[in-house]
């Protein structure tokens, strides 16, 4: 009788695959850029589409580009259990975040397929268009596109930076962005998300597995300070009304926030443009962003309040203006008690090392387990790096984490 010892996932496809779809959208100055609907992300759909093909299993796409590969069930054909993760980047991200959840998803399947055969529940792995919220402000758009939470109006609202509509990005790579609702679908039962950890945790710990318990909620604001421009050599230094000053102090007042609120509170300022932009004017007006992240909603809504009243007495104090705008809002989510017991029982049953932890990144479970029963695994990130050109996870890891979706799928399914 088959045991899941028999199941265990490739080192050189998968290191292939990781090395290949590392290469599209790669920068010569390092790091990936594939952004929704760009030529490097069309790239890579038809790259995993044409993986998911070779591994025997039905290939599909969805009305916002999400790709799919089924196996399907032999007697519960209608529902699924569904894999993946998202195949776009951060600006300059790194070849795993994302990327490990779809090939690991892949070779799951695969291993599956040739060495168990067809499953009693139908399997699908899924490549999601989107996450990230590099390209457009609307994060998370291909998972929402599953579950139904897109519409026509958001396509025909959101633009990139450039201006660029997503209606004209769909209709470039012949997407029919009035066919987005099309995208929502009612037959998946359970979510499973393999992902590098993006921390410290398990590399710190020498932890082989991360059964992912929450995670956290997040915020993303844009906050826009208003001065007055002046001319930098004329204008005396009691005289200025300096928005980019008033923005930097603001900008030190978060992180000293968040540090003095201590651990897991994390606050971000990653954005900050000045305007004229001159080296020799006084900047008239500053915009920058702020993430704000915590695992409890109530503390960081707190949090979130008392950096408002401390932006608004800092402006007030140096002459200024602010206004606060609301980019994102990600509730914080729990991950799924009993599935969190099969990753658990599981990694026993294969001798892997293994702890439970928080993720302090956002992922698409995180919007998943609002509607399903979803879990994530988290293999270790060298030195918790990540967002940048240097993530890396060493091969051993990432097979071990795609041979335990392996075998999770395998007694969920079979
Ligand atoms: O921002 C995040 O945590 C995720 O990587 N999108
Ligand atoms: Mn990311
Ligand atoms: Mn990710």
């Amino acid at each position: 009788m088959a045991t899941i010892d028999d199941i265990s996932v490739s080192p050189d496809e998968l290191r292939d695959r990781i090395e290949r779809l590392g290469a599209v959208g790669e920068r010569p100055a390092g790091g990936l850029v594939r952004f929704l609907y760009d030529d490097a992300w069309c790239a890579a759909a038809d790259l995993v589409e044409r993986w998911m093909r070779q591994a025997g299993l039905q290939t599909r796409r969805d009305a916002v580009g999400n790709v799919f590969g089924r196996l399907p069930g032999t007697t519960e054909t209608e529902r699924t259990i569904l894999t993946g993760s998202h195949i776009d980047t951060v600006r300059g991200g790194g070849k795993y975040d994302g990327a490990l959840g779809i090939v690991g998803g892949i070779a799951a399947l695969a291993v599956l397929k040739e060495r168990m055969g067809r499953p009693r529940r139908s399997l699908e792995v899924v490549a999601i268009c989107e996450e990230e919220g590099s390209r457009i402000a609307g994060n998370l758009f291909g998972s929402r596109g599953m579950l139904g939470l897109t519409s026509a109006a958001e396509t025909a609202r959101l633009t990139d930076p450039d201006g660029v509509s997503v209606v004209d990005m769909m209709t470039r790579i012949g997407l029919d962005p009035a066919a987005v609702p099309d995208a929502a679908r009612r037959d998946v039962d359970h979510f499973v998300e393999l992902h590098i950890e993006q921390g410290p945790v398990l590399d710190g710990t020498g932890t082989q597995i991360g059964v992912v318990t929450g995670i956290a909620g997040m915020r993303h604001q844009l906050v826009t300070v208003c001065g007055q421009p002046d001319h930098a050599g004329a204008t005396p230094m009691d005289r200025r009304r300096d928005a980019l000053q008033g923005a930097a102090r603001m900008a030190v007042m978060i992180d000293e926030l968040a540090r003095g609120t201590g651990e897991p509170t994390v606050a971000t300022v990653g954005q900050m443009q000045a305007w004229p932009g001159s080296v020799n004017t006084v900047a008239e007006r500053v915009t920058f962003s702020l993430d704000l992240r915590h695992p409890s909603d109530p503390v960081r809504l707190e949090l979130l309040s008392e950096i408002e009243g401390r932006c608004r007495a800092l402006a007030e104090h140096h002459g200024l203006a602010v206004e606060i705008v609301d980019r994102w809002e990600e509730q914080a989510a729990q991950m799924d008690a009993g599935l969190q017991q099969v990753l658990a029982d599981t990694a026993d049953d294969s001798g892997f090392s293994w702890s439970a932890l928080s993720s302090g990144a956002a992922h698409d479970s995180q919007l998943w387990a609002r509607h399903v029963p979803t879990s994530m695994i988290f293999v270790p990130s060298v030195g918790g790096r990540s967002h940048c050109a240097v993530e890396y996870t060493p091969l051993e890891d990432c097979v071990r984490g795609a041979t335990l979706l392996a075998r999770v799928l395998y007694r969920m399914a079979y």
